[in-house]
């Protein structure tokens, strides 16, 4: 089995040194692209590669489709539709105004702010704050709860139009959107502009150690541009006079890390954040040799995935999926993984629910059409969710159903 497909050599969108993939998982349509069947020939695929920078450390896709193709008015996720993240969001938003806006009439930006799920938390508190969301869609469910929200993508003039209008920030937060940036010299210089001398800046994405880690892989799909460590974020902010102050690692998405950075010289960098880059090192993250095994990994995870499914259904079982997340579109086109193995995969977004999954065209159904239709076996997509999920659907497993889960190996929960 041969995966990889070196394509000549491009340019680290951060440092500018030449990067070569480590892997390529192929052919990929865009990840939240749900579709009726008549646009099935027009469906649009970009071939999917990742690499490794050796200067700065960044992982990252070597080619992103148009962001007008992903983020638009039929965007697909909905971040309300998980009551943990819900929760979680409202943590992260106390710990922003409990910590970091304790000055007079403070002003919080969120970009990528979605349906509203953490903002909400500030409009509620009568914070000044103001979302940038362009997905037309998503931004209307916040605006109509009366979330202030710019139908825009955020970068370094949207930065400057906004402190025209509303003065510098107190506080620049995100939850995985930073990772989703190709143009990020931009993000990181109009952040540097927007926010003020003793401001901070929170985000969160998915962690780069922890995808090696657990090979979860389906962590790398169109939107995800790169996959962020402590070393590959201090370095391109140190490039605009700002640090890595502190950091937490977060349970979310099968594991994030949340980083705190300030303009140079105002805060001292927490004993966490100083360990963590070291960890790194420990690690590996900045060794090819990592990204070797890692492709290895991704390949033995394909293999075991699709054998367990086509075993199974040589046996006469009925296998669904559970969850239509953006990561199931890598999933299933790598490890061509079709209709004929899986029959349908149910979601709780309307929006999703009746259309059909991006490129292996397994159709997406409600989550009473699971309840009607009970499986025998089903993958836990959403594996993120699992808690939430498996709490949810107890009578799944009292009706003699099982979770198949692939993160961090391939195996079937008894
Ligand atoms: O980074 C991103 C994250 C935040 O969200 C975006 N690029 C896109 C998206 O990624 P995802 O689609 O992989 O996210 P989730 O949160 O793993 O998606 C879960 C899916 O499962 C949603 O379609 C909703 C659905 N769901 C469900 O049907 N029942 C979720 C829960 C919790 C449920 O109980
Ligand atoms: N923060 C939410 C949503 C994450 S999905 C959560 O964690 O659940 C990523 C979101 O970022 C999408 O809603 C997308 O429309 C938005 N986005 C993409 N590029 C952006 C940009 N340049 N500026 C602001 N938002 C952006």
């Amino acid at each position: 089995m041969k995966t990889i497909n070196i394509q000549k050599s491009k340019k680290c969108l951060i440092c500018n040194n030449d990067i070569n993939p480590f892997i390529s998982y192929g052919e990929m349509p865009i990840a939240n692209g749900f579709l009726n069947s008549d646009n099935f020939s027009k469906e649009y695929f970009f071939h999917m590669q990742v690499a490794h920078c050796t200067n700065c450390n960044m992982v990252q896709l070597l080619d992103t489709p148009d962001k007008d193709l992903m983020f638009n008015e039929n965007y697909a996720f909905f971040s309300g539709t998980s009551n943990v993240m819900k929760d979680h969001f409202k943590n992260f938003a106390f710990q922003v105004k409990n910590n970091y806006l304790n000055v007079e009439d403070p002003f919080v930006v969120e970009i990528g702010s979605n349906d509203g799920i953490m903002l909400g938390n500030f409009k509620d508190w009568g914070i000044r704050h103001l979302g940038c969301e362009p997905s037309a869609n998503v931004a209307h469910v916040a605006k109509e709860k009366g979330i202030n929200t710019i139908v825009e993508f955020f970068n370094e003039d949207l930065a400057k139009k906004i402190i025209s209008e509303n003065g510098q920030a107190d506080a620049f937060i995100a939850a995985n959107v930073m990772c989703h940036i190709p143009y990020f010299h931009s993000i990181v210089a109009g952040i540097s502009l927007l926010i003020k001398k003793t401001g901070i800046v929170i985000f969160e994405d998915p962690y780069l150690g922890d995808v090696i880690e657990k090979t979860s892989y389906d962590q790398i799909y169109d939107e995800h541009t790169f996959l962020f460590s402590v070393n590959s974020i201090n370095y391109i902010f140190n490039e605009y006079g700002m640090e890595v102050v502190h950091i937490e690692h977060q349970d979310t998405h099968g594991g994030s890390m949340r980083y705190f950075i300030g303009h140079k010289g105002v805060r001292v960098p927490s004993k966490e954040a100083v360990d963590q880059l070291a960890k790194e090192k420990k690690l590996g993250l900045d060794k090819p040799e990592t990204y070797t095994k890692f492709r290895e990994n991704c390949e033995k995870s394909k293999v075991d995935l699709k054998k367990l499914l086509t075993d199974l259904k040589i046996q006469g079982k009925r296998i669904a999926g559970y969850g239509a997340t953006s990561k199931s579109t890598t999933i299933l086109n790598y490890s061509d993984i079709g209709p004929d193995l899986i029959e349908y995969i149910c979601d709780n977004t309307p929006i999703k629910q009746d259309k059909f999954s991006p490129g292996k065209h397994i159709p997406i159904k409600n989550i009473e059409h699971f309840k009607e239709n009970y499986p025998d076996y089903a993958v836990l997509f959403a594996y993120n969710h699992a808690k939430e999920i498996m709490s949810k659907e107890t009578d799944f497993i009292k009706n003699g159903g099982k979770w198949i889960l692939f993160v961090p190996n391939v195996h079937i929960v008894n």
